[in-house]
């Protein structure tokens, strides 16, 4: 009698151990994955993005750095999407008088930057890593 009952409640303790061992990979699992990187592209409430490539800003059309030029009404928003590897700036070397000047400080790859200006005229911004070559970059504001 004892015998069986042993032998009777054997599968059931096997059976609790087996959904111990299940219940690890179970509660591991929900993991989330990490979200992907947004891909390059405009950025997000701008009314029009240039891209910051390694030793270029490159606005919609192509032209990069003396020929990089963007034109904004007053009151728009002009945003930069670091798409290179290096880190760079985007750093105002002239304003029209009134403007304020701006710069964004270091970015790097996928980072975002972006000034709303409503002072019309003409900007000129390069990159304070690397003047000599990411300069004479445009922002017409009308
Ligand atoms: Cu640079």
């Amino acid at each position: 009698m004892r015998r069986r009952e042993f032998v009777v409640a054997l599968p059931g303790i096997l059976a609790v151990a087996a959904c111990g061992d299940s219940s690890g990979p179970d509660t591991a699992q929900p993991e989330p994955p990490p979200p992907p990187p947004p891909p390059p592209g405009a950025v997000p409430g701008a009314n029009v993005t240039v891209n910051i490539e390694d030793n270029a800003f490159v606005d919609p059309n192509g032209g990069r750095n003396g020929d990089a030029e963007v034109t904004i009404a007053s009151g728009e928003t002009v945003g930069w999407r670091h798409v290179g590897a290096n880190p760079h700036t985007v750093t105002s070397t002239e304003v029209p008088s009134g403007a304020m000047a701006f710069d964004s400080g270091t970015i790097g790859y996928n980072e975002t930057f972006q000034v709303r200006l409503s002072v019309p005229g003409t900007y000129v911004y390069h990159c304070a890593t690397h003047p000599s070559i990411m300069l004479g970059s445009r922002i017409i504001v009308t």
